[in-house]
């Protein structure tokens, strides 16, 4: 064979070969049986299954690639190939994302699940997409946030002056808190165990799942159903290797994804009540928030601030506006 044809034989060998396998590297921040962590392994199986392989996800879980807000911009420059996070670390990149933070903008469970798989939450990924390179393939559950204490519980917003309360990176949390007239110490999640048993801080908000399996309920064992905010979570892929995918690939990868959160949003129902119930075991101290009123007259300003543009207004009435 003359070495012309021996080229052209590589070459068509080469064209003809399978695309080579990928290993992407998933982060996640909770611990491997949450639910999102196992959401996001279904994501995984399902995807290297209907594709014979050839796109393999590594899921490292309990934040073993960095804290949450390293691990957004690692994902952003593509270090990171997937990740599954809550959006409030996007608020102050993507203001569109603040409105599904707001305090009580969701009626209930259902409510937020129409909104993020609608309309709204199409608009707020190419947001997301536009702005931070990254592609919103499915939303998780997160349940609604509530405050948690250390030393005596929470009943009105009176009880909360003065107290030192851990946030998310996000101005809204922040004013959330003041608003409350409590003092906002913006942590990652991964120091907050120390801070709590430290006295760093006098408490934390989050739902029961977080509060449980990080064992924050150690050191806090005053939680009171603020039932403030329900952050939804977002499953995302670096926007290059979306974009090097096949339209068929595309697809496989969205309908798992779907597939996945379908899977995470029972299992969230099944932990949040399994959390609930072993915290209580532990000794916890629940006061139910009978009359949120109080609550969210207070924070009533942060719609002016948050959604004062058009743009945020019209979203506001959009979500309101779901049925
Ligand atoms: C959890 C969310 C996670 C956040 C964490 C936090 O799932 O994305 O990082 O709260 O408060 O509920 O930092």
């Amino acid at each position: 064979m003359s070495r012309h044809l021996l080229a052209a034989a590589a070459a068509l060998a080469i064209a003809a070969a399978p695309a080579a396998a990928q290993e992407w590297r998933g982060w996640n921040i909770h611990v491997p049986d949450y639910p999102n962590s196992k959401g996001l392994d279904r994501w995984a199986e399902l995807v290297a299954q209907r594709t014979s392989n050839r796109i393999r996800m590594r899921m490292f879980h309990s934040a073993q690639l960095g804290q949450q807000d390293e691990a957004i911009q690692q994902l952003r420059l593509g270090a990171i190939d997937v990740a599954n996070f809550n959006i409030t670390p996007l608020n102050n990149l993507v203001p569109e994302t603040q409105v599904l933070t707001l305090p009580f903008i969701f009626r209930d469970v259902g409510h937020s699940h129409r909104v993020v798989d609608g309309a709204v939450g199409d608009a707020i990924a190419r947001e997301i997409e536009a702005k931070l390179n990254m592609v919103v393939v499915s939303w998780f559950d997160a349940g609604a946030r509530s405050v948690y204490t250390r030393d005596r519980p929470v009943r009105t917003p009176a009880d909360m002056r003065g107290l030192k309360i851990r946030v998310q990176t996000s101005d809204l949390f922040i004013d959330l808190m003041r608003a409350l007239g409590a003092n906002p110490v913006p942590l990652p999640f991964g120091e907050l165990y120390t801070a709590l048993q430290t006295g760093v801080v006098d408490g934390a908000e989050n739902n029961w799942p977080s509060y449980e399996s990080q064992r924050h309920f150690e050191h806090a064992k005053y939680y009171s159903t603020t039932e403030h905010s329900n952050v939804p979570e977002i499953v995302v892929v670096n926007k290059q290797r979306w974009d090097r995918l096949s339209a068929a690939d595309r697809e496989i990868v969205r309908a798992a994804a779907r597939e996945a959160s379908a899977l995470q949003r029972q299992l969230w129902a099944e932990r949040e009540k399994a959390s609930r119930d072993k915290v209580v075991a532990a000794g916890v101290v629940v006061t139910e928030i009978q009359d949120r009123r109080p609550f969210a007259e207070l924070m009533e300003p942060l719609y002016a601030k948050y959604a004062g543009t058009p743009n945020l207004k019209a979203l506001v009435e959009q979500i309101r506006a779901t049925r």
